[in-house]
């Protein structure tokens, strides 16, 4: 078996081992029968080229012509020190007094996570990003961070893209040695949509912070302080930089909604410090801030609260530009943007401009504009492959300032719409939507508070039930599950609760629960959760796995079990992981570092009478046949 073993080893077969190679690669002597990997690709390839994609099915193909993404070259192979450095020597408070001191306007580049959630339904793959690490290192070294995990990155990675998100980060990490990671964390709902056992929202942050994200943003989806300590104690526990971030919602200068006013946002940014956070996060996640109310905003809590500020939003409205400038004048510390390529419309505003627009004044940002151009450039390419998941927004909408949806969820529940046949009814969405928030108090929409306002809003249009017959006891309504679920007090509470009128309307006479949801939640045995799923997928469990385990049960077996199927196929192109190959096609696959695949596809056969198409493919040269079931 261990000859077997050597013989069909991918390395050995692409004759790159050396004597060391026996040694350093104990599945040589694992005995179980077992497919190799390479195999596994060719089987995953042969499928898609037969049956296409499930996800890309009936949607736009990128051009035939379309360029191969091909990341920027790293101008020196001895990056610059960078916040990364300031934080391994100075630690987060280190971190948080440099901000201060410095006058340059910080930049987070968030294509890697917001960008694409926000315009791709969160589809890039981790090779399109390991790709571009290393250029980020050597040729922006200025950058303050680069969001690039968490919020939907992690069960999209899982669930649609076959692939592990932990290997993700690791990768990145590695590849970008001087600049800072960051992740975006929903606190007690760590990236899931619900409310996690304290124990585990701990243990996911620790993991996190192990493998390597270094600036942890951490917000509630109904701004409740009370309910983000949990997570933003494990932040601090484990030395990375804790991010606690205010939610902004309506608009400060509204009068007839007081709810959310200046004293609001500035009570909780002393809150916020006063629960320990390093930096004070404020999150513009539907872009409703104005410029002039950014003016204010900042001003005080520049003054009033003192910690330094990291500012997100998106363009939807497409004035969000003018809104960063603004925020900048006022003193921000540090604000979000997104490579050229990936920003605008639902996703942040355009790096470059902004790098651009703050260039000849004390703001100057330090990035090379030329730098960016070459990575703009390679983002362009990339975003070209993902054509399928395009949502196809034509123009900025001042609609934003009715619905409030943040730009994360719209084109998301867009999709839902159409799946419902409600497309042609989207501005009737969009004001359910409106409706449904001040029926429910007026709360902060952002995952997963906006995910449960998104079902109510679609469940109202798709029946024709207005606001007035929800809020009548006299008219039987049944409640989606996540708005039962949230009127109990699973999600925490908003300022002020929720109206009894609904309470009412959603609970009858049980009664919801007002305290703390993870105060009631039984902490998790880790290691019987460990046992169980070893056992149930036959496979070792590592601090990774379980961390994604616990977070998503079924999505995480579910992808272990189609991992032993096709293997890492991670490593393919994006191309070929959505669309297979074509014949005469050739393309390299890297399965691990020094584990090259040459593949080339030389021919497809008509299907046999039971429906079996023989796909030929050469591995290594060597010719290797794959039958598969046309499904198509
Ligand atoms: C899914 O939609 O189930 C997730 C990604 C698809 C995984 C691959 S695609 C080829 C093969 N055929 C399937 O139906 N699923 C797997
Ligand atoms: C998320 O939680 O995924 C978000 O992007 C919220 O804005
Ligand atoms: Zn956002």
């Amino acid at each position: 078996a261990f000859v077997e073993n050597l013989l069909k080893h991918p390395t050995f077969v692409s004759n790159e081992y050396s004597t060391k190679f026996i040694d350093d690669t104990p599945e040589l002597f694992d005995f179980k029968p077992r497919r190799d990997r390479a195999t596994k690709i060719l089987t995953y390839l042969a499928d898609i080229s037969v049956n296409g994609h499930p996800e890309t099915a009936g949607r736009p193909k990128p051009a035939a012509d379309a360029r191969t993404p091909i990341a920027p070259q790293p101008r020196t192979n001895t990056p610059k020190a960078g916040t990364r450095q300031i934080l391994e020597e100075k630690g987060p408070q280190g971190v948080a007094d440099w901000m201060l001191a410095q006058k340059q306007l910080l930049i987070t580049d968030t294509t890697m996570r917001d960008g694409h959630q926000s315009l791709l339904a969160t589809r890039m793959r981790s090779i399109d990003m390991i790709n571009a690490a290393p250029a980020y290192s050597a040729n922006l070294p200025q950058l303050f961070s680069v969001e690039c995990w968490g919020g939907a990155t992690f069960d999209v990675a899982y669930r649609f893209l076959q692939e592990c998100p932990w290997q993700r980060l690791r990768d990145i990490r590695a590849h970008m040695p001087n600049i800072m990671t960051q992740m975006l964390l929903r606190a007690s709902n760590g990236v899931g949509y619900t409310n996690y056992p304290d124990n585990v929202v701990q243990s996911f942050v620790k993991q996190a912070a192990e493998t390597g994200v270094d600036v942890f943003r951490v917000f509630d989806s109904l701004n409740w302080v009370e309910n983000m300590r949990v997570a933003m104690d494990a932040v601090i526990d484990s030395g990375k930089v804790c991010e606690g971030t205010i939610c902004y919602t309506g608009d400060l200068l509204d009068p007839t909604r007081p709810k959310y006013d200046l004293k609001y946002y500035v009570q909780m940014g002393k809150d916020l410090k006063a629960a320990g956070a390093h930096i004070l996060g404020l999150k513009d996640m539907a872009g409703l801030l104005k410029p002039a109310q950014a003016t204010m905003l900042i001003k005080a809590l520049k003054e009033e609260v003192g910690l330094p500020i990291h500012f997100h939003t998106h363009d939807t409205s497409g004035i969000a530009a003018a809104t960063i400038l603004a925020a900048a004048d006022a003193g921000v510390d540090a604000v979000d943007v997104a490579m050229d390529a990936l920003s605008g419309g639902t996703s942040q505003p355009c790096l470059g401009s902004i790098v651009e627009a703050t260039r000849f004044s004390e703001r100057n940002t330090g990035l090379d504009i030329g730098a960016i151009r070459e990575m703009s450039i390679y983002w362009e390419a990339v975003r070209h492959q993902y054509a399928a998941f395009e949502s196809g927004l034509e123009a900025p909408a001042s609609e934003v300032y009715l619905h409030e949806m943040p730009g994360g969820q719209f084109t998301n529940l867009k999709a839902q719409a159409r799946s419902l046949g409600l497309e042609e009814r989207w501005h009737e969405v969009a004001q359910a939507y409106a409706d449904v928030n001040m029926m429910f108090g007026d709360i902060v929409k952002v995952t997963p508070s906006s995910k449960v306002v998104g079902d109510m809003a679609l469940m109202m249009v798709s029946q024709g039930i207005t606001r007035a017959q929800v809020e009548d006891p006299a008219t039987e309504v049944s409640f989606p599950d996540s708005v039962i679920d949230m009127m109990r007090g699973n999600l925490g509470q908003p300022p002020a609760g929720f109206p009894q009128t609904i309470l009412n309307k959603v609970l009858g006479d049980e009664k919801p629960n007002l305290e703390r949801p993870g105060k009631h939640l039984k902490p998790v045995d880790l290691e019987a959760t460990r046992a169980e799923a070893a056992e149930k997928l036959g496979i070792e469990i590592d601090d990774e796995d379980l961390n994604g385990y616990l977070m998503y049960p079924k999505v995480f077996s579910d992808y272990m079990g189609r991992h032993e199927t096709y293997g890492p196929v991670r490593a393919l192109p994006t191309r070929n992981f959505f669309y297979g190959m074509e014949p005469n096609e050739q393309i390299s696959v890297s399965i691990d570092a020094g584990v090259t695949l040459e593949v080339r596809c030389s021919a497809l056969s008509e299907p046999n009478e039971e429906g079996e198409v023989k796909v030929f493919f050469e591995l290594n040269g060597q010719p290797r046949t794959v039958r598969v079931k046309d499904r198509s």
